[in-house]
Order: C-alpha cells, then structure tokens, then sequence
C-alpha cells in the first residue's frame, strides 16, 4: 500500500465509525411542491347576480398568482374574493362550496398577516363599469401537490360586500355572488 492509499482507507473508516455512532437522522415532513403550473377558474354567476369572470392561476415560489378580470360587479363596488374548500359551484346560493379554505383551522383574517385561512385574500375593487381587475398573490398554498395546502379543484367565491379582515368565521362579506371551480388548465 502507497501512503496516500492507506490515508484514504484510515479516513473511510474514521467515518463509518463516526456514523455507526450517529443518532439516526430524524424523519422531515417534505415541503409540498406544486405538480401543476398553471390552472383556470371560470367564474359563474350565484345567488342570482350577473357577475363572471376569468381567472388564470400560476405556480410562484411559495404559493400561486391569481390574475384576470371580473365582470357583473356592483359599480365602484368592493368585493371580498376566497378560496373555499370544496370545489362545488352546484348550489344557486354558492353555499356547496362551503367555508373558506383553511387547512391549518385557523381563525379569519387579512392574507399576509399572522391569523388568517390559507383562502383569505384582499378585496377586489370593481371600477364604475363593474369590472374589477385581480392580480393576488395567495401565499402558502400549492397546486397540484396532494397535500394539504392544494387548492386545486377547490372553488374560488366572490362576495356581494367586501370582507372586514375580521368578522369570524368569513368576514361578514354577504352572499356569494361569484363561483368557480379552479381546474388545470388547458
Ligand atoms: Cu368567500
Ligand atoms: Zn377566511
């Protein structure tokens, strides 16, 4: 044996030694990526209304971008928009996609503040035609991913009033004006 060849087998062993004795690495919970890149919501009227829309949904680092326009909205009105947790726009009052989206059973609250459901994002502001245009970006949330956090084939809602940040459980933002279910897109 050369030197060089007996410092490489001394040091191998030094190592295997060092993980025999090694605790064994603890189990890490893998972060979920999304398996989707983009998806669409095709916004249809509730609870009577007039509103529609056309939403594009985009992967981002840490959660998705939500960009489009809305039509049917009251004029210069304010409107609160969610994720809700079942992607199901059947009911004529939008009540079948039920409560916000919020996986972690958190309390309602304003997107990018300590207490909010994963669905809570900012009011849209509708101009004097109605029309509002969204560009939100929905922080910890994945598409396609099959964990918790997906919202993929969950229901984007919009509601007749704005939302308050706070009124428990949905921040008393009236009837839902506006559902669609959030589909790959094509
Ligand atoms: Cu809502
Ligand atoms: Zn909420």
């Amino acid at each position: 044996m050369t030197p060089t060849r007996i410092l490489v087998v001394s040091i191998l062993a030094a190592s295997l030694g060092a993980c025999a004795s090694a605790p064994p690495p603890k189990p890490v919970a893998p972060t979920p990526q999304h398996r989707v890149q983009r998806a669409q919501v095709n916004l249809a009227p509730a609870s009577a209304s007039l509103v529609s829309g056309k939403l594009a949904i985009t992967a981002i680092d840490g959660g998705v971008r939500i960009e489009g326009e809305l039509g049917g909205l009251g004029r210069g009105g304010i409107h609160a928009i969610h994720v809700h947790e079942r992607g199901d726009c059947s009911a004529a009052d939008g009540s079948s996609a039920g409560g916000h989206f919020n996986p972690t059973a958190a309390a309602h609250g304003r997107a990018g503040t300590p207490v909010h459901h994963l669905g809570d994002m900012d009011n849209l502001t509708a101009n004097a035609s109605g029309v509002a245009r969204a560009d939100l970006q929905l922080m910890g949330v994945t598409l396609g991913s099959g964990a918790s956090n997906d919202i993929l084939g969950r229901a984007l809602v919009v509601h007749a009033g704005p939302d308050d940040y706070s009124s428990q459980p949905a921040g008393n933002a009236g009837a839902r004006v506006g559902c669609g279910v959030i589909e790959m897109a094509m």
